[in-house]
């Protein structure tokens, strides 16, 4: 088997302008994975440390000089062995000491380097290993945005497009459309105004979270009906971002735990709104169960801050059953490993799974082979910008690859 003979990490930077970081493995001056770690700007509070104390250049720095040298050696192929060696290097509880930034990036590469020594692709070898049939994710798409990802947009974070085309190349295309037609009706709406793009290459406009909600179901639609396919609205409000004093903080209102659960349901029924993700604060398990009796059966209730990718967060929400589905985002975890532990948890509980980009992305496109090669159901990953279209386009060329066998 393959020995890595150097790893080491480089700030690079991502689509917000700020730096992240990438990790390179090589066996004998031969590069045999890279992998790069996207950055938040909704954190939730439970994710693991990204970066040691001093941040990026301090992480890559100490990673180079002090953590390099205990991976070096180690033969590729065993991935379980590989995490739990940063866990063992890093001795924390939440990667404080290496940064879950460059152990998700490490571990990511690892990954590539293992299937590309077996001379196949990653989305291959992670089916082969467990057993699975390749299916194709569903794409889900941020159309109108806010929150933290914009100035001066909506409360709510993400206004989603969600399409089960025949393939998932029309998928894309069809929330593709909903997003061209989006801007054709803001224009409409604002004809001597500016408009822009958030970090997600969501629309931005001076909106009410109930007005980005027409206009986004309108555009559905009209492009689910010209073009034949079903295309459904989908909310983050990630609700986390504007809970203050025990209340939901909305421009024209605060809601209690027990409103916002009313608030939530009737618009998820009004609009018939698909999915739903953290509708609340992140250490609120309650009203996650009350919403998910309410209405979890016709609509995904997905933890994102809530679960954090985080195993024992999300028996602690099966427990109460708090929600039905959880985003996965390899970097709130840190390693693969502990990230497919979590997948395996949410499949084993029919907690169905949603892989996830973060708000500050760049063009590594490994969660698309994670997606297809753990069966994951959607993948949340913006619909138009290069850092966002690197994931779709990897993701067109598997099917291709895929229908061709
Ligand atoms: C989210 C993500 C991605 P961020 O809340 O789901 O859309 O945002 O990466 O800023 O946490
Ligand atoms: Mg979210």
């Amino acid at each position: 088997m393959a020995k890595i003979t150097k790893i080491n990490a480089r700030k690079i930077i991502d689509s917000r302008g700020n730096p992240t970081v990438e990790v390179d493995i090589y066996k004998d001056n031969k590069l045999i994975g890279r992998a790069a770690a996207p950055s938040g700007a909704s954190k939730g509070t439970f994710e693991v440390k990204d970066y040691p104390e001093g941040g990026v250049e301090i992480g890559v720095k100490n990673f180079n000089e002090n953590v390099a040298k205990k991976l070096d050696g180690i033969e590729v192929g065993s991935q379980a062995n590989f995490d739990s060696k940063l866990h063992e290097i890093d001795g924390t509880e939440n990667f404080a000491s290496i940064g879950g930034n460059i152990t998700i990036a490490a571990s990511l590469a690892y990954a590539k380097a293992s299937a590309n020594i077996e001379g196949i692709e990653l989305y291959e070898m992670i089916l082969k290993q467990g057993n699975v049939k390749a299916r194709m994710p569903k794409p889900l798409g941020n159309i109108i945005g806010g929150g933290k990802h914009a100035i001066n947009g909506t409360t709510m974070q993400e206004f989603l497009a969600v399409s089960s085309g025949r393939n998932y190349v029309s998928s894309a295309f069809a929330n593709i459309s909903v997003h061209k037609k989006v801007s054709e009706l803001l224009k409409l709406k604002f004809p001597s105004m500016s408009l822009g793009l958030g970090d997600e290459k969501a629309w931005v406009a001076p909106l009410t979270d109930i007005e980005a909600i027409e206009i986004m179901s309108n555009a559905i639609k009209y492009c689910s009906e010209k073009a034949g396919v079903e295309i459904s609205p989908a909310i983050d409000l990630a609700a986390s971002e504007f809970f203050e004093n025990g209340k939901y903080q909305y421009k024209n209102k605060a809601l209690s735990v027990d409103e916002q659960v009313e608030y939530v349901a009737n618009l998820a029924e009004k609009f018939n709104i698909k999915i739903l993700e953290d509708p609340f604060d992140e250490e609120e398990f309650e009203g996650f169960s009350e919403l998910t009796k309410k209405i979890g059966r016709n609509t995904l209730i997905v933890g994102d801050d809530l679960f954090v990718t985080n195993k024992a967060r999300l028996l602690k929400g099966i427990k109460a059953k708090a929600a039905n589905a959880i985003l996965i985002k390899p970097n709130q975890i840190g390693t693969l490993t502990d990230m497919i532990e979590t997948v395996t948890l949410a499949n084993k509980n029919n907690y169905q799974t949603v892989i996830s980009h973060r708000s500050g992305e760049t063009e590594d496109s490994t969660i698309s082979h994670l997606a297809v090669g753990l069966g994951i159901g959607y993948i949340k990953t913006g619909t138009i910008g290069g850092e966002r279209t690197a994931k779709h386009n990897e993701l067109i060329r598997i099917e291709e690859k895929i229908n061709n066998k």
